[in-house]
């Protein structure tokens, strides 16, 4: 009997093992508490008494349309097509595209920038991305409108739920080896997305300098975070030297690296402008996490992508036309490290 069946015959009293431990031990999962007490109290109720018709209860569904009732996913063939629009220097971008090398999709993926659509800001880009930013992912199926998805992280899931079975295993955050180290995962993702993300433009954008002065501690504030995620990475799994090599899912490197190695190239590349670097000697196992993925080719790969981009900023002074250089020479007492 289903769930909602027993729902159903339990609230109508037909039955007849109502009261019994197994009845009561069988209730769904997502009956409401007082739905189980109800049916307790019932049992007491002399049987006579019960009414011998069927009520639903109100808003009662059954298994199928329950939007709480367990299905599987359906087992999806690949699109036809996925098309990711994106920038070279885009570090949420670099971030798909180390999934997608990682995953060896490279051949499966058009890579088409934003000015093929006349710039994020244009109206066929905002019609397809409102929010006006790179990564999106354009993805296609016969018979069905163009699905255009925005959001790095998002985009890096779902190419991950379209191709289960290619890849490394543990890239799939999933498939880390403890919910432990699962939730540090998680949690370096979330430190990524919500606080350093958005921090990173104090290293390149035109702001002034007590903001900028500001933002960079904060940033240097969510580096130290990210060393006490991997100190507590590494206590999980039992390394105890600082050089032990340990990503933010453990042993091996998942979703959780490369949200992060992206901003990372931007930190070594812009920081020393502001006599700081990302380890400071005091991030022992950042720098040893940081010096492990530049060892991977999917990871150097995507930094010399970055890379070129950034000699090409500073090949056109941006520093120095943004004021920023300025910044940094007449208000020493801000930028002190
Ligand atoms: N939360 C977004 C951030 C995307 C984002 O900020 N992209 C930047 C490039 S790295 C962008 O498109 N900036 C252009 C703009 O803001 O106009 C993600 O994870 O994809």
């Amino acid at each position: 009997m289903s769930d909602a069946s027993a729902f159903v015959a339990g609230y109508s009293g037909e039955v007849h093992n109502v009261g019994s431990p197994r009845f009561l031990t069988g209730a769904s999962k997502c009956e409401s508490s007082s739905s189980v007490l109800a049916a307790s109290r019932r049992s007491h109720a002399p049987r006579e008494r019960r009414p011998n018709v069927v009520i639903p209860p109100m808003g009662a569904r059954t298994a199928s349309t329950s939007p709480l009732s367990a299905t599987s996913a359906d087992a999806v063939e690949p699109p036809s097509s996925l098309a990711l629009y994106d920038l070279a220097v885009s570090n949420f971008g670099a971030r798909v595209r180390l999934v997608i090398y990682l995953l060896e999709i490279e051949h499966l993926v058009q890579m088409r920038t934003p000015t093929e659509l006349g710039g994020t800001k244009s109206e066929a880009y905002l019609a397809l991305n409102p929010q006006g930013k790179v990564p999106m992912l354009v993805v296609e199926r016969p018979g069905q409108d163009a699905l255009p998805l925005a959001e790095s992280e998002i985009i890096v899931q779902y190419l991950l739920d379209v191709f289960p079975d290619t890849g490394p295993k543990s890239l799939r955050i999933a498939n880390v080896h403890t919910p432990e180290l699962r939730a540090l995962a998680r949690s370096a993702t979330r430190v990524q997305d919500v606080y350093l993300g958005n921090l990173q433009g104090s290293l390149y954008k035109a702001m002034d300098a007590e903001t900028r002065a500001t933002s960079i501690r904060s940033l240097m504030a969510q580096l130290d975070l990210l060393e006490i995620l991997l100190c507590r990475c590494a206590k999980l799994v039992g390394s105890d030297s600082a050089q032990d090599v340990v990503f933010f899912g453990g042993r091996q490197i998942c979703t959780a690296d490369c949200a992060l190695f992206p901003s990372f190239v931007f930190f070594e590349f812009m920081l020393p402008l502001f006599s700081l670097d990302p380890f400071q000697g005091r991030r022992p196992r950042l720098e040893a996490w940081w010096r492990a993925l530049l060892r991977e080719g999917a990871f150097e790969k995507v930094r010399a992508q970055i890379r070129t981009e950034l000699d090409g900023w500073q090949a056109k002074g941006r520093w120095a036309n943004l004021g920023i250089l300025d910044q940094i020479r007449d208000h020493p007492q801000l930028f002190k490290a």
